[in-house]
């Protein structure tokens, strides 16, 4: 049975952990989170991604994942941990190089060391080399070393891992081979092998792809406030040509992909990447244009302290994460110019910054109701009983789930 280390138990090393131990691979599952670490092994982790809780739970009671603080000898290596922006919007790889260099003490000829994490092009090949290569291994000969790239969504985590494609990129062909070894254990989609520095192109064009097609809705949406349209009709109706198919506009990007990738190629081409700080601007600029379409709504409404309702505070629908949430962004500025906002958000139960209320209290006399995120609990609302419940009549529907109001 081949042992496998997976370092960094996150949105993708854990499931991904879970799978493997799920297929006759004996899996250490590493941390740096003490706290993680003991929920896991007291079997009481919880998430909201479906299913992944009692995923772990059970392979942590079968004995096949085995979560702890340090790495130990195995045959694979996969480097699971976040690759986060500086300030200077450069990728901070403190978390790829502390992980690399805790494996040296435990690293064995004829290893294989995978890299998941999304790192700018060239990162494979240099600085995580120089790093194994401390171990004493040769590199492509006693030691191997593979890129591939997640693409799993969250909320939708344990299906996409088994069901989507996979790049592997080697830093040698043996290498590649060696990776696909694993991920045909469980992955059902095509696997495609190429090169080390393509693989990690490849992730953060998905991801920058994205992103400038979301930009471009987002860009649609300040044209048809301007004009008066109602851009979810415009994007709807566009999207009814069979070669078009035009995002949707929002509040901006959140989470730590789509907002942050696309920098990673900025990083290393700065002259020719136009058109993606373009698309990363008009993304990044959304929390201040929804804040001033809120203001001139209050204005009109003209009343005294006016009470503005905001329902939605993550990233995006389904999920509790806050991490980038354009949705959080727009609620503190509003908070900071001293308008009176009360906020719900269904997922998010032990939130601390500042209260959250329940939809009803909420909408209660609200004066100006901005709906922020796409939770399924608020497409099921009723439009009009909310209106029933306001002092005011104005609804800013930043995500178009209410399409006839705008
Ligand atoms: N968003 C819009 N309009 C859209 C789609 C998304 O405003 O039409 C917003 C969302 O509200 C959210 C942000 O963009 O704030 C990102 O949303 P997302 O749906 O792209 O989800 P992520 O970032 O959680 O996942 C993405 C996925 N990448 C692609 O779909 C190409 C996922 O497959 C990646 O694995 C993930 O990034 C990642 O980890 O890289």
């Amino acid at each position: 049975m081949k042992k496998i280390c997976v370092l960094g138990l996150g949105y993708i090393g854990l499931p991904t952990a879970c799978i493997l131990s799920g297929k006759a691979f004996q899996v250490v599952g590493v941390d740096t989170d003490q706290r993680l670490v003991e929920e896991l092994n007291q079997g009481n982790m919880d998430s909201p991604e479906p299913g992944l809780a009692n995923l772990a739970n059970a392979a942590i009671k079968s004995g096949n994942l085995v979560p702890k603080l340090t790495p130990e000898e195995a045959d694979v290596f996969m480097v699971c941990v976040p690759t986060p922006l500086t300030e200077d919007n450069k990728a901070d790889l403190t978390y790829v190089k502390n992980a690399a260099k805790s494996l040296l003490p435990y690293l064995r000829k004829d290893n294989l060391v995978i890299l998941e994490s999304t790192v700018p092009v060239g990162t494979t090949k240099g600085i995580l080399k120089s790093i194994l290569e401390e171990s004493g291994l040769k590199i492509r000969s006693e030691l191997y070393l593979a890129h591939c790239p997640e693409r799993v969504l969250p909320g939708n985590i344990l299906q996409e891992l088994v069901e989507n494609d996979r790049i592997i990129g080697g830093i040698n062909p043996e290498s590649a081979d060696s990776a696909r070894e694993i991920y045909q254990t469980f992955a059902e989609g095509e696997i495609y092998l190429t090169d080390a520095s393509t693989a990690e192109m490849v992730k953060l064009v998905e991801n920058s792809f994205r992103g400038v097609n979301i930009a471009f809705a987002n860009e649609l949406s300040k044209i048809c406030d301007k004009l008066n349209l109602n851009v979810w009709k415009v994007i709807e109706l566009a999207n009814n040509h069979p070669r078009v198919n035009v995002l949707k506009a929002g509040p901006g990007v959140g989470g730590h992909c789509v907002a942050v990738d696309p920098f990673f190629i900025i990083e290393k081409a700065s002259n020719e990447t136009k058109l993606i700080k373009t698309a990363c601007s008009v993304n990044d600029s959304m929390p201040s244009h929804v804040v001033e379409k809120v203001e001139r709504a209050v204005k009109e409404a003209d009343v005294k302290s006016p009470i503005i309702a905001c329902l939605g505070l993550a990233y995006k629908s389904g999920t509790d994460d806050l991490r980038g949430s354009p949705a959080l962004g727009i609620v503190r500025r509003l908070k900071e110019k001293g308008y009176r906002v009360r906020v719900c958000d269904p997922y998010l139960k032990d939130f601390s910054e500042f209260p959250l209320f329940s939809l009803e209290e909420t909408v209660q006399g609200a004066d100006c109701l901005v709906l922020l995120v796409d939770h399924r609990e608020f497409k099921e609302i009723n439009v009009q009983d909310l209106l029933n419940k306001m002092r005011g009549s104005r609804i800013i529907d930043t995500r178009g789930i209410w399409l006839s109001i705008e």
